[in-house]
């Protein structure tokens, strides 16, 4: 690309004269970024133009596409640069041009086109799959609106529009001429032609499906034809509106448009009501039907027929929102392609592949038959016909199968079912942690693993290193780079030679140091936005996440407000120095995570008051959580708070990004706790709390009863009192729903249960935080571990098991 500054420079100016037309010092920031973005992708593009060329000339690598509602992929420009390797030439050429990279850096938009961690899932497996070769793309929704932005005003959430296209993004490319073309509604007309079936959508509303691409770009990557597509819905054509307009139908030609752009214009519409459901819906078959059309074109194109698609294509659903691409594919090989149903199901099987990322039951999708009949009617006679046959099977197959027959089918009592659609329609289907693919198996979906056992896998997760270490802790990368030598960025695995500085003193100070700066910085920032100073001498005990009831944040603040209520009474009750963190959105219509964030705030607003505890206890809850705040935070952790209620929290990622950082964490054993115990070992990680089986043994006999750990625990007796008082509000209703989760309605997520074994972990904890020594070791220790939980490894796993595809870097080595 550039071999050194001055040929950067040479570039930087030429294409900033192309296109801004005016001097650079007239230029805004935004100019100077939109420039350097500009550039970037043309140079990356005539490396693609030759990578193309010369991987055509070896075998063709099968193609993956990944389809994901959300991609959480952050700002890309800092990560490409380092990727690229032209970080520094990039640094160095723009400030003899007195540009500032990191003002520029600070210019691009944090493409928030997801919610937590099923969305940052998909943007690290993309890198990974650049990375290790694998020809894999991303199939998405181009939002105009992503998650929205999180103001807290007196305590309380508000949510902002996060128009995130405002300027513009150029790192996307708009490619017109690869539109399709979706229909939805009107009808099916059935006529027999030649003994064959033919299906004749009619009366059907159009809409186009614009692609806008976003190359991928990973690090050191000599396969550069990775792509994140991203469909924005449009009218067909204008002419279709002037044409209403001519007949005087003003407002019918308004309508359709704005109808067909609300397809793309945000994520998680709003959908406590039947519109909101519908429009959910539409965008579901929007991105499905829009990638698949442009999939099979391009396979077409390249072989021909589309008899060994499955030989060339991997079709993987990020849990069940994209599961439609089963009667889609079935449709476009029967409708379009004159295929017969048992060649197109073959096929569609051996193609696709399905991850679950939750057993929540109300995250488990449903779609009301009436809905789903009439926005998509031809995929509901496929979908009808696909439960047919799947209950014909059964009940050939199996003697007795009226259990099956009552929990398996994709149509239940008026429903359509998409896991059980995902299940039947795919080849494979994974879970995202050890234990998590156990309860699948032996649980949520126990019945079809009797039917489907093969089916089954486990895939635990993983997270880009590059982005959540390399990147977002250049301190750390240059020390563990200076010890072990690079190796580690491009096999996380090397991460393990850092077991050689296990007694180094002087490696360890230097470890120390480098957790104090990142913690200082954090402080910083933490001051400038909120006025309240962290010590950076004191225990960063970090809890960031989406705000849930089974991520328990409640169970934190009840260990906060209770070293309150100690140290209040006994300056001396609790050794050292605490600085509890908090952030995270709750969803707009969940009103008991904003009641939770509210809790937060005031008891933070309470404790950073009271002089008296200045030395001894800081609360804060950090605005608007999203993927850089995210690369801020974790260098800075000291104790990773990952306290689920076990069985509940499928993986986790964040548990990771921690740990690659050098936090501890104090954790239940669920998700990919029990596998990050695993590679630690117990003295370095901190455990309590109900196991999963234990969770889903009080359930299934309901003999907890969280009053009586009220009663037996005056401790907690006392909080419980304090949530129900004017202790934190003049108006103690706020926090009503709160305490009645609690008591009256038994406390669903074990809180009161796990209160005792959570506290005796956390001062466990403390104590060896106390004992620096001890506590980097075991910090070196978890950064050597965590190689492991690298998207290197997932992605590598997906690959051989699920997909079938070639990781060409690792082939090139060996
Ligand atoms: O697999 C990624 C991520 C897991 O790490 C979390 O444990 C899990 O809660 C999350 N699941 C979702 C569920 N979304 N839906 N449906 O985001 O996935």
């Amino acid at each position: 690309m550039f071999s050194d500054k001055n040929s950067f420079k040479d570039a930087y100016l030429e294409k900033y004269a192309e296109i801004k037309g005016k001097s650079i010092e007239e230029g805004t920031l935004w100019d100077k970024y939109h420039t350097l973005v500009v550039l970037l992708k043309e140079e990356i593009s005539l490396c693609r133009a030759f990578t193309n060329y010369t991987a055509d000339q070896k075998q063709p690598a099968k193609q993956v596409y990944y389809f994901s509602m959300e991609f959480l992929i952050g700002k890309l420009l800092n990560n490409y640069l380092i990727n690229i390797g032209i970080q520094t030439i990039v640094h160095e050429g723009l400030a003899e041009l007195n540009i500032d990279l990191q003002e520029l850096i600070a210019q691009e938009s944090d493409a928030g086109l997801g919610n937590g961690g099923l969305g940052r899932l998909a943007a690290c497996f993309l890198d990974s799959m650049a990375f290790l070769g694998v020809v894999g793309h991303g199939n998405g929704i181009r939002y105009k609106y992503g998650l929205f932005e999180q103001k807290i005003v007196n305590g309380h959430q508000t949510e902002i529009a996060d128009h995130w296209l405002k300027n513009g993004y150029p790192w996307e490319t708009r490619k017109p001429d690869k539109a399709i073309v979706v229909k939805f509604k009107g009808n099916i007309r059935v006529e027999r032609v030649q003994g064959r079936l033919i299906f004749h959508h009619e009366n059907y509303e159009p809409v186009l499906a614009v692609p806008y691409d976003i190359p991928i770009f990973s690090y050191e990557n000599p396969f550069l034809i990775n792509n994140l597509r991203l469909w924005s819905a449009e009218p067909l054509s204008s002419e279709l509106d002037l044409a209403l307009f001519n007949q005087g139908n003003f407002t019918q030609a308004l309508s359709y448009k704005s109808e067909v752009e609300a397809i793309s214009y945000i994520l998680y519409p709003e959908d406590s009501n039947h519109a909101g459901r519908e429009l959910r819906l539409k965008q579901e078959y929007f991105f499905v039907a829009a990638g698949l059309g442009a999939i099979v074109r391009s396979y077409k194109k390249r072989n021909g027929t589309l008899k060994d698609f499955s030989q060339g294509v991997a079709i993987h659903i990020n849990d069940t929102h994209p599961a439609l691409c089963i009667p889609e594919l079935m449709r476009i090989f029967i409708d379009e392609e004159g295929m017969d149903w048992e060649e197109s199901w073959n096929i569609t099987v051996d193609a696709i592949s399905y991850t679950n990322h939750t057993i929540m039951p109300e995250a488990l999708e449903k779609w009301p038959v009436s809905l789903l009949k009439n926005l998509l009617p031809r995929i509901y006679m496929i979908i009808e016909e696909i439960d047919r046959r799947f209950k014909e099977k059964l009940l050939r197959r199996f003697f007795n199968c009226e259990e099956l027959l009552r929990s398996t089918p994709v149509m239940r009592e008026g429903q359509i079912c998409m896991a059980n659609l995902a299940i039947i329609g795919s080849h494979s289907i994974n879970g995202v942690a050890r234990l998590h693919t156990e309860i699948l198996k032996q649980h949520v979906f126990k019945d079809f693993h009797r039917i489907f056992g093969y089916k089954f896998t486990n895939l635990t997760n993983g997270v880009n290193h590059r982005r959540f270490l390399l990147t977002a802790n250049p301190a750390l990368s240059e020390l563990v780079t200076e010890a072990i030598g690079p190796g580690w960025k491009t096999n996380a695995n090397e991460l393990k030679k850092l077991h050689n500085y296990q007694e180094d003193a002087s490696f360890l100070e230097q470890l120390g140091k480098v957790k104090y700066q990142n913690k200082q910085r954090l402080a910083l920032m933490i001051q400038e936005k909120q006025g309240i100073y962290l010590d950076p001498h004191s225990l960063y005990d970090v809890h960031v996440k989406r705000i849930h009831a089974y991520k328990r944040q409640l169970l934190n603040v009840f260990k906060v407000m209770d070293l309150y209520n100690r140290l209040q009474r006994d300056p001396e009750a609790v050794q050292g120095s605490y600085s509890f963190i908090f952030g995270g959105k709750a969803a707009p219509g969940y009103h008991y995570a904003k009641s939770i964030i509210k809790l937060i705030h005031d008891l933070a607003q309470k404790i950073n008051k009271d002089q008296r505890m200045k030395e001894k206890l800081r609360v804060v809850f950090l605005e608007n959580f999203n993927v850089s705040l995210a690369e801020r935070i974790y260098p800075a952790a000291d104790l990773s708070e990952q306290i689920s209620t076990a069985s509940k929290e499928a993986s986790g990622t964040g548990n990771m990004k921690f740990m690659m950082n050098g936090a501890l964490t104090l954790g239940t054993l669920d998700g990919a706790n029990v596998e990050i115990k695993e590679a630690v070992g117990d003295e370095h990680i901190f455990i309590f709390g109900l196991t999963a089986g234990e969770v889903i043994e009080y359930n299934r006999n309901r003999s907890y009863k969280s009053w009586d750990e009220y009663h037996t625990n005056p401790r907690l007796k006392k909080i419980l009192e304090q949530l129900n008082s004017n202790y934190l509000l003049e108006n103690a209703q706020e926090f009503r729903a709160i305490y009645d989760s609690l008591l009256l309605y038994n406390d669903e997520f074990y809180v009161l249960k796990d209160f005792e074994s959570y506290m005796r972990t956390f001062e466990e904890a403390s104590k060896i935080y106390l004992n620096q020594d001890m506590w980097l070791k075991s910090s070196l220790h978890n950064i050597a571990e965590s190689g492991v939980f690298s998207s290197d490894r997932t992605i590598r796993e997906y690959a051989h098991q699920v997909w079938r595809a070639r990781c060409r870097r690792i082939e090139e080595k060996e």
